[in-house]
Parts: structure tokens; sequence; C-alpha cells
């Protein structure tokens, strides 16, 4: 076979169209089996799988070779797509040459539990990235982000990309990487928060970032990892936190209906359902939210402390019994629980915040800011940071800053969260955690 013929490559998905004549596939091998001395080999393709039939078991390739073959396209009503090809000529272009720790086809979906574990999946990932279910993760993935794009151009949003390496942190308790820059310290990005920010305070008004975001948070939990993608909105002169919200809500319908279509088959696959969201999503605020946890209202004698991962599966509980709905607003956060550029409310211990539960996990953050020069320094000092180590950041503001507000969403998590994935480590190819860096 040549580099000709490989070129005359046919696609599984078109080979009905070629019945009766020879074709060249390209492909690897994920099963084989010897019936009665006839050799029969399953040979996938990015676009489906085809059963190959050899007259000699001894032509058997390789599991998991790739393959380049010619061969006659034949009828058979009872083979996978109804067509299966006569070999010709086979060619091995590659072979394993190590062991390989587990059949990629055994490997469940996240949600059956059973198959190699997850440290085996995630240590092997070249290998479990081959499987079934992971190319249906890894579509999903890729529609969830276009129908974002899609979204948010639509809303006249301009998409920005913004450093990772910067002088400091941005999101108050969650940890940072320090990293070597040159003569100096310099760390790696919580979120592209006070990029956004100034953005927005520009006459684009509008902006969106999807990028990595890192966070030296030391506990290992189904929910974290230390490198996550986030995709960051932020928009000049809204109306009010609701303005946000509604566009939140916007946002996150445009993307269960672009999945529901473009994704139907993989979505099935995984055993997972899309929520559903036609009705208008609940909206509580956090006082209530803490009483609908724990059963007692914060007061002055009982301060809140943050909702915890408890707390966020009892309020999605109750949105599904109250509302019938999986997904929940709490807003108006008491404000030490909130980062400084966080906008206070006419109630100076309260702010214009909100997070977005849904399936009982935090999805995403947002609210108003901080535009007055003042104000902000204020709220700086407040939380024990130094102006002058934010001073180009505080110019934004002295040089005059419209009103503004966005929100952050974890890409891992929303796609943990709607594919009901039981570790958002599933949700990313190459997740890192404290232990792992690797592959
Ligand atoms: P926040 O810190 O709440 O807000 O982060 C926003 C969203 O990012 C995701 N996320 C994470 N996902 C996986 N692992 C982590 N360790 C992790 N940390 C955060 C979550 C979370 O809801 N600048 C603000 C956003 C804003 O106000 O615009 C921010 O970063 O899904």
């Amino acid at each position: 076979l040549t580099t000709k013929d490989d070129a005359n490559r046919v696609l599984v998905r078109d080979l009905k169209a070629h019945i009766g004549s020879n074709v060249n596939l390209l492909g690897r091998v994920t099963a084989k089996r010897d019936h009665g001395g006839i050799g029969f080999i399953d040979l996938q393709d990015r676009t489906g799988k085809v059963q190959l039939v050899v007259d000699d078991v001894k032509e058997l390739p390789p599991f998991q070779g790739i393959l380049h073959c010619q061969g006659v396209v034949i009828e058979n009503d009872r083979a996978l797509g109804a067509v299966e090809i006569h070999v010709k000529e086979i060619d091995v272009l590659a072979a394993p040459t190590i062991e390989l720790a587990f059949d990629p086809e055994t490997v469940p979906p996240p949600c059956d539990g059973g198959g190699p574990s997850m440290k085996t999946i995630l240590d092997n990932r070249e290998l479990s990235l081959r499987s079934t279910h992971n190319q249906a993760i890894v579509r999903i993935n890729s529609e969830l982000l276009a129908a974002v794009d899609s979204f948010l151009r639509g809303e006249e949003f301009f998409e920005i990309k913004t450093p990772k390496i910067v002088a400091g942190g941005t999101e108050g308790g969650a940890g940072l990487f320090e990293i070597r820059y040159f003569e100096r310290v310099a760390h790696l990005a919580q979120s592209p928060q006070l990029f956004k920010q100034t953005l927005a305070s520009t006459p684009i008004e509008r902006v969106f970032e999807i990028g990595p975001a890192f966070r030296s948070e030391k506990h290992e939990t189904g929910r974290h990892l230390n490198e996550f993608t986030s995709i960051d909105i932020e928009m000049a002169y809204p109306t009010d936190l609701t303005d946000i919200m509604d566009l939140f809500e916007d946002l996150i319908r445009a993307v269960v209906q672009h999945l529901s279509a473009a994704c139907k088959e993989d979505i099935a696959l995984l055993k997972a359902k899309m929520p559903k969201l036609d009705r208008r999503l609940p909206r509580i605020d956090f006082d209530t939210a803490k009483e609908i946890a724990t059963g007692k209202r914060p007061s002055r004698a009982r301060p809140a402390e943050h909702l915890s991962p408890e707390d966020e599966l009892v309020v999605c509980d109750w949105a599904l019994k109250e509302h019938g709905t999986e997904a929940v607003f709490v807003h108006s956060f008491p404000r030490w629980i909130r980062p400084f550029y966080t906008k206070p409310s006419g109630n100076p211990k309260k702010t214009e915040s909100f997070d977005f539960l849904l399936r009982g996990l935090e999805l995403s953050s947002g609210g108003l800011r901080i535009y007055d020069a003042q104000e902000i320094e204020t709220s700086l000092k407040k939380k024990g940071l130094d102006p002058l180590q934010l001073s180009s950041y505080l110019r934004v503001f002295r040089g005059g800053c419209p009103p503004h507000g966005g929100f952050g969403i974890g890409l891992e998590r929303f796609v943990q969260k709607l594919l009901a994935l039981p570790n958002v480590r599933y949700a990313s190819l190459f997740p890192r955690d404290r232990s792992r860096i690797e592959p």
C-alpha cells in the first residue's frame, strides 16, 4: 500500500456509498476474533467502527495496532453499520510495544463504577482517552465551548486572552502558586478578574475569556482541581444584579439546548440527562439558603458560615422539591465571604453577588463590582491588601470606570454536573491535583 492509497482514504461513516468497491481504510484495531479459522477485526476511525474479514487468521493484526487496509465493501445486515470489508491487503503502521494496562473498550461510563479504578484510568490517560465514553466526553466538552462562544458573541461579547503569569492574587481565600520569574517572584493567575474588569471599563464594554486558572488548594476532593478552565465574562452597564443572573440563565439554557440537539447519542451513551431549565430558576438570598440548609437563619448572635458542600446539596434538593428545577441562584452573600472587588449592597454587610448551584455543586460565582476609586481602595485595605501592589488596577477606577459586573464558570464542574460524573477529574483531559502533574 502506498501513500497515494492512503490519500484515497474512505471514512467508516461513508462506506455505504462504496458497496462493491475497493476502498482504503485507516484506523485502530479495537477487537479481533478467530471464528473457525476466519479472522474478524473491528477497525475504528473518527467516524465509527467497521468489521474487517480476513481469510487467514495468521494475518490478524495486533490488538490496538494502527492499520492501513484495502478491501471490498460488502453489504451485511448482521454487521455493525450493515457493511463489512473483505480485506485484500493490510499494512500495520504501528503496533503496541508494551503490554497495555487495560482494554479501553472495557472502561465503563464513569457513572456506572466498575472497570479500572480512577487512578488507573488517569495514570494511563493516553489509553483511557481512547475509550468510547471518553470520546463522548471530549466531543461534549467541545460542543459546550462552541455553544458558549456562539451565545456570547450573539450578545456582543468579544473574546480576550489575558496573562496567566501575574504579580499577585485576586480571589482571597484560594491559594496562589508561586513561580520564579527571572530575578523576582511571580504567581499563576487564579482568575482573569482584574484584566476582564479593565477591559469592561473600556468602550469595548463586553468581554469573555476561556482559559486556565490556577488554585493552590491543598485539599483533594471530587470537586477541586489545581488547574481548571475558567469561562469568564464581564460587562459594563448592567442594570442590576438581576441583569447578570438573567444573562447567566440565558447562557446555561443555550448550552443545554445546543448539547441536547448536537450530542444526543453521546449523552445517551454516558447515561446522562440534561437538566430541565425551562422554568425561571429560583433565586434566594444567602440567609434563606442557610436557613433551608441548617434550619437556622443567620443572625447577629449566630453569624453565618460559608455554604458548605452539604449545604449546597440541601439547597439543590429544596429547589427540586419546591420549584421542580435542579438549579438555583443564591445571592446577597455576606461581605466577608466575597473578594475585595465585590460591590456591597444597600445593607453594607451584604454584597451584590451570587453563586449558581447545579445538582448540588457551585458552578459559578459572579456579581456586580465596585467601580468607585475611593470605595475600591477602602475595600482593599479592609481585606488586608496593599493598594500599592495594585496601583495599575486602581488606575482603572481613578481614571473613571463604568458600573460593571460578570461571572466565572468552572468548565470541568459544568461538564461534571451536566453528565453526572462522580468526580471532576473525569471531566478534565489531564487533571492536575495535589498528587498528579503527570501525564
Ligand atoms: P470563583 O473563585 O468562585 O470566582 O471561581 C469561579 C468558578 O470556578 C470554578 N472553580 C473551580 N473548579 C475546579 N477546581 C477549583 N479548585 C475551582 N475553583 C473555582 C467553580 C467556581 O464557581 N473571579 C471570580 C468570578 C467572578 O466573580 O467573575 C472567581 O474566580 O466552578
